[in-house]
């Protein structure tokens, strides 16, 4: 090898190299830069300083390991700073040198891991170059915490906040470089208008109602091929909601229609497969919208909120051998949607109706049954009714059709308006939380829905992600295998499944 297109002064006395480069023609390589291989069997000092023109293309690196380079070997790049991006090029790992200088180069960022090999390292300065301490300096701030090389100071450029501060000294790395996504994980090929999940001996399931094909399909997490795949089928006739209930080992599914009444099933285990369980008392309900479950005391109950004009949502309670209607509720009212909240340690039932604003019933621990307590006052036509909590405080999202959607907090004595968020056909505002991540996801018959994502600092949700359901009627979070989903009903659609993912901004 000799020196091609390039010229350039090399000193080259006894067991030292001096390379100085200038002049060279742009797209030379420093490969080029190699002498004479039985010169390197004495080398022991290297310097190799690149001036002013260098230039470095996408193939270019040190080819440095070429001569087997013994102590006391130090190379500094001396760049023009405008052509230091150059700089991402550089190998570094294929050499044997044990001082680096890398010092007065401008450099802002280098590549990822670029001395993680460097075994013979003993030294490096990187004075003179200020760095972007953001997320793509991580892994240079782990380097530095774990070598046990000299480095100089590493100095900051940016963010603003750790400008002329030292890469050690930045203390966000650990929570701020990642960010989360949803991506479509799958698709399925019908409509749907609301999807329950449960967990049932370390296995993951879902039911979906889908009324058009009259059908409550449950669905199963695949562990090898790492999808949902068909489990059983309950079918029925306009299913509006299927609801899983798990009470000592066996699982229930509450089948609600708005035909030929409403029914529950059971996983029989001999069979392999749902059978129904029994009928639900259904003289006072007659279109289901809603169904909700929850405990008090130990005991299981579940709501169904009923919206025709003539219909009574009605309360209904295990007792051991089956369930049975324990208590009307409020008459006429053409109720949306229930809520069951535990608000300061006492159990609550929230109604949504289309004929006034949500009501509060709290539960009477004497009587055991819900009693008026309260309402939402100057909150019309609200659809949907859903609490969360977030850091031990308790919430409630609101969804409008038309107008905006609210969310509210709970004071000790009330709930107060939050946050707004402008609502275009929303039939569903659901929240949802994946570990630290808080969401509240807004349905849109007329355009996207919009993913939020809750800004711990500003404490309120910013819009995070905009996503394409047809006609979205629920959202329900499903969490498998150390994986979340996000599953999107449409009742005019696909039925979409979602996975929310991590992303390492450092990499
Ligand atoms: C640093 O030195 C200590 C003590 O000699 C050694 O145990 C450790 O493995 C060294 N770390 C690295 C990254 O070489
Ligand atoms: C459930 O029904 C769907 C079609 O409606 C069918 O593709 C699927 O195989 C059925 N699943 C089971 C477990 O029978
Ligand atoms: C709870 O029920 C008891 C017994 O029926 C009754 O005396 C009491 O007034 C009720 N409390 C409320 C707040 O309605
Ligand atoms: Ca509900």
């Amino acid at each position: 090898m000799g020196v091609h297109n390039c010229v350039c002064a090399c000193a080259f006395a006894q067991t030292t190299m001096c390379c100085v480069t200038h002049m060279c023609a742009r797209g030379t390589s420093l490969s080029s830069l190699v002498w004479v291989q039985s010169a390197s069997d004495v080398l022991e000092e290297m310097y190799v300083h690149l001036n002013s023109c260098f230039y470095f293309g996408l193939d270019d690196s040190i080819y440095a390991y070429q001569f087997n380079l013994k102590t006391k070997v130090s190379m500094s790049v001396l760049a023009d700073s405008r052509r230091a991006r150059g700089l991402g090029e550089i190998r570094l790992d294929v050499c044997r040198f044990n001082t680096y200088s890398l010092a007065n180069n401008h450099i802002k960022a280098l590549p990822r891991d670029v001395f993680s090999d460097l075994d013979s390292l003993i030294e490096l300065d990187l004075r003179g170059n200020k760095f972007e301490c953001d997320c793509k300096a991580k892994w240079l701030y782990l380097w530095l915490k774990m070598t046990n090389s000299t480095v100089s100071d590493v100095l900051c450029i940016g963010p603003p906040e750790y400008q002329e501060k030292k890469l050690n000294d930045v203390t966000s790395f650990d929570y701020e470089c990642t960010t989360t996504d949803f991506v479509v994980h799958q698709t399925l090929p019908y409509q749907s208008v609301s999807v329950d999940t449960f967990n049932s001996k370390n296995d993951v399931y879902v039911a979906i109602a889908q009324p058009s094909m009259e059908n409550c399909m449950v669905l199963e997490w695949d562990h090898i091929e790492m999808n949902f795949r068909s489990y059983d089928n309950i079918t029925g006739q306009s299913i509006v909601g299927c609801k899983a209930i798990l009470i000592d080992d066996q699982v229930f599914v509450v089948v609600a229609q708005l035909f030929g009444g409403s029914h529950i099933y059971r996983y029989d285990e001999s069979w392999t497969k749902f059978v129904k369980f029994q009928d639900i008392e259904v003289s006072r309900i007659s279109k289901p919208n809603d169904i909700e479950l929850f405990q008090i005391e130990d005991e299981t109950f579940f709501v169904i909120a009923d919206s025709s004009k003539a219909g009574l949502s009605t309360v209904y309670k295990w007792n051991s051998k089956g369930f049975y209607s324990y208590q009307s509720l409020h008459e006429w009212f053409r109720d949306t949607d229930a809520e069951f909240v535990d608000i300061d340690g006492k159990s609550h039932l929230i109604l949504s109706s289309r004929s006034q604003v949500p009501i509060i019933l709290q539960w009477n621990k004497s009587s055991k049954k819900f009693v008026p307590h309260s309402d939402i006052p100057n909150m019309e036509d609200v659809l949907a009714v859903k609490s969360f909590r977030m850091q031990n405080a308790l919430y409630l999202s609101l969804t409008r059709f038309i107008g905006d959607s609210r969310v509210m907090r709970w004071n000790s004595k009330q709930f107060v308006e939050i946050q707004a968020l402008p609502s275009r056909g929303a039939m569903t505002l659901q929240p949802f939380s994946f570990k630290e991540n808080h969401y509240l996801a807004l349905g849109s018959d007329y355009t996207f829905s919009q993913i939020y994502q809750w800004d711990k600092e500003k404490q309120f949700f910013k819009k995070f992600k905009e996503i394409y359901v047809q006609a979205p009627r629920s959202f329900t979070a499903v969490s498998t295998d150390r994986r979340d989903f996000f599953f999107a009903s449409s009742f005019k659609g696909k039925t979409k499944i979602f996975e929310h993912i991590v992303v390492d901004l450092s990499l």
